[in-house]
């Protein structure tokens, strides 16, 4: 064995990837679970799909439960789901499920990655390009090279539609509002930005703020919520599942009319 092997599969196998990833049906920022449940359910219609994370591994705010206590809360709503990740639940009442945050993140990205979802860790988007008033890209940079503010020119990608899942702060949504000006389709056409904790009512309002926000460009999870101004939840995390299900649903119906059947 010599360790020159080592580096030359690693390089290899990871520039393949890379190669195959610039031109994509949908890039998804974000591998927490709304973007997560977002390209399993993509990439089970057979699209090309790759997750663009800035973090070193994949999850987002799941794996930390709630302050750490790493259990997360589920409805009964998502059952279906859970069941179809093989992800194990315990019944708390009528309504609510506990589940491990670990095995549930686990399981959601073995699922996509098994089904051809790309997931691209320690990246970051930084930008998007956009053609004609339409998104069809991202611009992406290492993320430590962001974190050191070293002068490095990013690269891009090609994307027939992208989703922001970025969480909280909804950043390519910003993005849009500070580079394109306050053309979101929402009702004052940016950020209203997230409202304070009322988990029932953020659940219930999450999946309908699920849409396409400029074109080219849709929003699912937390980032929903943030930009039509609905409330956080908490470590509950059923709108999560429905709402990346819901991006997917949206995209598959709109790359098939442009006739991408696969
Ligand atoms: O925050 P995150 O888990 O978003 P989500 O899917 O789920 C929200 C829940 O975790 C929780 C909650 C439950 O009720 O409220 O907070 O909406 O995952 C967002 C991911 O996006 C990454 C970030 O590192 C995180 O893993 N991310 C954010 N901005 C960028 C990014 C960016 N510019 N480029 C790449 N990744």
């Amino acid at each position: 064995m010599d360790e020159m092997d080592i580096s030359k599969i690693i390089i290899e196998d990871f520039t393949k990837n890379f190669l195959d990833s610039l031109n994509l049906d949908v890039a998804v920022i974000g591998a927490g679970p709304s973007g997560m449940m977002c390209a399993y359910r993509l990439v089970q219609s057979g699209f090309k799909v790759a997750v663009f994370e800035r973090h070193l591994r994949a999850g987002g705010g799941m794996p930390g439960g709630g302050m750490m206590f790493n259990t997360i809360v589920i409805q009964k709503d998502v059952l279906n789901i859970f069941e179809e990740l093989g992800i194990s639940v315990r019944k708390y009442n009528e309504q609510l499920y506990a589940a491990g945050s670990i095995e549930t993140v686990s399981a959601l990205c073995y699922k996509a990655v098994r089904l051809g979802a790309k997931i691209f860790n320690l990246m970051s988007v930084e930008d998007i390009v956009v053609r004609e008033n339409k998104i069809c890209g991202v611009v992406i940079n290492w993320s430590s090279v962001v974190w050191s503010k070293l002068h490095v020119d990013p690269l891009a990608v090609k994307s027939e539609f992208i989703v922001d899942a970025t969480g909280h702060d909804a950043e390519i949504c910003r993005i849009v509002e500070r580079k394109i000006g306050q053309k979101l389709i929402t009702p004052t056409g940016s950020v209203a930005g997230e409202k304070s904790m009322w988990a029932e009512e953020g659940e219930k309002q999450i999946v309908d703020n699920t849409k396409e926000v400029y074109p080219g460009l849709f929003v699912c999870g937390m980032a929903a919520n943030a930009i039509f101004g609905s409330p956080r939840m908490g470590a509950i995390f059923g709108g999560m599942f429905l709402s990346g299900e819901k991006a997917a649903y949206i995209i598959k119906k709109k790359l098939e009319k442009r006739g991408k059947n696969v």
